[in-house]
């Protein structure tokens, strides 16, 4: 099973997207996805100018051993763009591996341990009439379960609110909801973090009065918060019972979530930035999180993810994967695989991807039952269409920068 060539695609049916493709010598095709918002061309190179080469000639059945060599074998070690690279290899000699076997990859990772993926949709409103609008919209697609976002009184602008109420009600014939833009430069927002926290609560009070108890809601602050805002937060949102709270602090600090877990019993999800399991070390081995939320393309691939899990399950934390539309239908494929087979799995963030995507991509995973389930076909069921790909040239897409009203930089 020698690898005989290794291509990076790069696509744009409505945004970018980074593809490796592996073939071995008999023709046995593996995808993976390499897509980084916003710095899309760093990934392509490293893996076109220094991992290509490393791999024509290597036993594609190799998995662990070709992971230990781009991790350990390369000495500049972590970091998004690296381990987005060898989590396209990765996921790309997954689905070869499971093409030979002849079986779906879940069965590889240890079989279905659930019947489908639950998954949560992204609903917004730049009130709380279109709020609910869109709330509603995404029930009616199937979702069963909701994240909140809405725009701040006074600001142009927030992270996770869709630009206009078709977005917001969950269209996907364009990605209007996606934040990163089409633009040659970052566009710049706006935030004030007392206007938020103050907003919030009452959203939250408005939203459980208008749906009721059961439906589980989530809400993503964007490292925006310092540990003391995130403690009154979570409290502040106590009530309303929300499935989880999302990236409140920038956690590369580890630590400042001691004081918000110390405040607060709000559950805590954590990590769609970081890339290995030692950005977790301290918030896993300490239980500060309930769920993890690094995603198989940007932390390792299968193996990396795969990895992360099996440590949080000794603490009775789960999966909760990261699915916006900058992962691929090849890395959320791989997640659906991974969360289908997994002990621990939570919940799968799921934006539906465009259907010009869908052409290109020809994923085999279907949405069901407000769940995801994985294709039945050998490997990831992914088929690229090269034709189709090629008319959809990369364009340059920045996601926005973030200054607070006095101008200072703020984490986005
Ligand atoms: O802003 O993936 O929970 N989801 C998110 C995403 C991220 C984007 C950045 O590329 O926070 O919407
Ligand atoms: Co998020």
């Amino acid at each position: 099973m020698l690898i005989a060539q290794a291509e990076v695609l790069i696509t744009s049916p409505g945004r970018n997207f980074v593809t490796l493709r592996i073939r071995t010598a008999d023709g046995v095709v593996g995808y993976g996805d390499a897509t980084l918002n916003g710095r899309e061309l760093a990934v392509a190179t490293y893996l076109s100018e220094h991992i290509v080469p490393l791999l024509l000639g290597r036993d594609a059945h190799l998995i662990e051993d070709t992971w230990q060599l781009l991790y350990r074998g390369v000495y500049w070690r972590r970091g998004p763009v690296t381990m987005a690279a060898i989590a396209a290899v990765d996921t790309a000699l997954w689905d070869i591996k499971a093409k030979v076997a002849g079986m779906p990859l879940y069965q590889l990772l240890g079989g279905r341990s659930r019947v489908s993926c639950r998954v949560y949709g992204h609903a917004s409103g730049r009130d709380n009439e279109e709020l609910f609008d869109s709330i509603r919209a995404h029930m009616a697609r199937g979702f069963r379960a909701i994240r909140v976002q809405t725009a701040i009184p006074g600001q142009d602008s927030t992270y996770g609110v869709a630009s206009s109420s078709a977005a917001a009600a969950g269209s996907d014939a364009r990605y209007d909801y996606e934040p990163a833009r089409r633009v040659p430069l970052p566009i710049e927002e706006r935030w004030d973090t007392r206007a938020y926290l103050r907003h919030m609560p009452g959203v939250f009070e408005a939203v459980r009065n208008e749906f009721g108890p059961e439906l589980p809601l989530l809400h993503d602050t964007h490292h925006r918060l310092t540990p003391i805002q995130a403690a009154k937060l979570g409290k502040d949102l106590e009530p309303y019972d929300l499935f989880w709270l999302e990236d409140v602090t920038p956690a590369e600090n580890q630590e400042a979530l001691r004081l918000v877990r110390r405040h607060t019993t709000t559950p805590l999800a954590i990590g769609e930035i970081f890339n290995t399991i030692w950005d977790y070390q301290t918030l896993i081995s300490e239980q500060l999180i309930d769920y993890v939320r690094s995603a198989i393309t940007h932390a390792g691939g299968v193996t990396g993810l795969k990895r992360i899990f099996e440590y949080a399950a000794m603490y009775q934390i789960k999966s909760g994967v990261h699915g916006p539309t900058d992962i691929s239908p090849v890395g959320l494929a791989a997640a659906v695989h991974l969360g289908i087979a997994l002990h621990n799995f939570g919940i799968q963030e799921y934006m539906p991807h465009s259907a010009d995507t869908h052409a290109v991509f020809r994923p085999t995973y279907s949405f069901v039952d407000g769940g995801l389930m994985p294709g039945e076909e050998p490997g990831l069921g992914i088929d690229y269409d090269d034709a189709l790909a090629g008319s959809f040239p990369y364009q340059p897409a920045y996601l926005p920068v973030n200054r607070l009203l006095d101008g200072t930089v703020h984490d986005w």
